[in-house]
């Protein structure tokens, strides 16, 4: 098989390039070593900046998400038993949508579906080759028969744990990583939310974090030990220790239920630069992770294969400026997403080494962002998602 874009990984970076590829007429393939039942078994994101959004209309695949997505207009902070509202609108001009990644999984995987576009599921020993020459290409193993893809490109959207950023010579790419001392327990419910807006809670037994995923389905999380096991975790427990770290007037509205999935993922910040290599272009956890604290992997994965779209669509319209200028560009974005996702994940999470000072300064930072118009501007200017430039 010949094709000019070979996309590795069916996650939500890899299906919307093969969607935003094939609007501009650009051939692709897409493959993915799982199923794609196991593929939207995945309970991750939750939240979409408007620049997603965009890219997710002009991929045409957005029809749902502005039927039954949220749009969310603030967040609340909760921290020392009060309860402060930032007004992402009134403050930047700009709202979030609450849309999981799971839907969008599935609307990317229905349209292209729909639009008869290949995608080889359950491909076995992925790997990729010769993308530091002029004819790279993917092999893999389908029941049993090795298969082959000529492209003309590779696009590295597998993932953190992937074989497209680990196939590059350790001496071509640099890391950056911190790795947190904690963890997140995740739980989702059949019940409606606690409140109508994200309630993001610092307390002194660890982090909480109020979200949705509609008006009857909810997504909790709490800060966990790295060594804690969901095993631990009746779902009573849970629902009492979130009760704990919430403010008791908003704790005493919460609705608990039977948790439909429950799980625990670590924190860490990584970078890997740069983001090319020959033919070979990474996007989304493939290059970069964020701890979930800004709600900005999903969004980085999407901005990402924005940038890598223009870029193969000037390419094939001979300009070969954009596959020059994708690393950097994209990098430029990532890095102001890193560090924000690691500024409110440094604020908002009990760290085992902080101590009463570091206790303190937490709490007056807190204290001084609910009462500055110029602090809560810099965080919702944040939250919403910074310009695709
Ligand atoms: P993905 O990991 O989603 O997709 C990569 C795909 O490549 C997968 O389908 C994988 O099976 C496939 N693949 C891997 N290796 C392969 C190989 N060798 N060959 C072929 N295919 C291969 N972000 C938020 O904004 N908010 C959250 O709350 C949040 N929670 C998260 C919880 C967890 C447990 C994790 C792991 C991530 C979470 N994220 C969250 C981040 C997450 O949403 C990612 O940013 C998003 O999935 C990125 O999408 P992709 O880059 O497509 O990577
Ligand atoms: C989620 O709903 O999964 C979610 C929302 C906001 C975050 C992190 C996770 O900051």
């Amino acid at each position: 098989m010949r094709t000019q874009v070979a996309i590795v990984g069916a996650g939500p970076a890899g299906l919307l390039l093969g969607a935003l590829l094939a609007k501009s007429g650009i051939a692709n393939v897409i493959i993915e070593q799982r199923s794609a039942d196991y593929v939207l078994g995945r309970i991750r994101a939750g939240v979409l900046e408007q620049t997603t959004v965009d890219l997710l209309d002009a991929a045409g695949v957005a029809a749902r998400a502005h039927r039954e997505g949220l749009p969310h207009d603030g967040i609340d902070l909760c921290f020392g038993g009060e309860r402060h509202r930032i007004d992402l609108h009134a403050l930047t001009g700009k709202r979030v949508m609450v849309y999981g990644q799971t839907e969008v999984t599935r609307d990317l995987m229905e349209a292209r579906a729909a639009a008869g576009l290949p995608t080889i599921y359950e491909a076995e020993d992925v790997q990729v080759h010769g993308f530091d020459g002029a004819q790279p290409h993917v092999s893999y193993r389908r029941d049993g028969v090795e298969q082959r893809i000529e492209a003309d490109f590779i696009a590295g959207c597998d993932g953190f744990h992937g074989v497209c950023r680990a196939s590059v010579p350790v001496a071509a790419i640099t890391l950056h990583e911190r790795v947190y001392p904690f963890g997140w327990l995740g739980l989702l419910a059949d019940v409606p939310p606690l409140h109508h807006e994200l309630i993001y809670v610092s307390h002194e037994r660890g982090f909480a974090l109020c979200s949705q995923r509609s008006h009857s389905r909810s997504r909790y999380y709490l800060q966990c030990a790295l060594d804690d096991r969901v095993e631990r975790w009746s779902d009573d427990a849970f629902w009492d220790e979130l009760k704990r770290r919430l403010p008791a007037a908003t704790a005493a509205e919460l609705t608990t239920g039977a948790s439909l999935e429950k799980s625990i993922a670590p924190l860490r910040s990584f970078v890997a630069e740069p983001m090319r290599f020959g033919r070979l272009f990474l996007a989304g956890d493939a290059a970069h992770i964020v701890p979930p604290t800004g709600a900005k992997g999903l969004n980085l994965a999407a901005s990402d294969v924005g940038f890598l779209w223009q870029a193969f669509d000037e390419h094939y319209r001979g300009s070969a400026s954009g596959l020059d200028g994708y690393s950097d560009r994209a990098l430029h974005r990532v890095w102001k997403a890193e560090r924000f996702s690691w500024w409110l994940t440094s604020l908002m999470h009990r760290f085992p080494d902080g101590g009463t000072f570091g206790a303190r300064m937490q709490q007056a930072e807190l204290e001084y962002l609910v009462s500055s118009r110029a602090a809560m501007t810099a965080l919702a200017e944040n939250y919403v998602g910074l310009p695709m430039v």
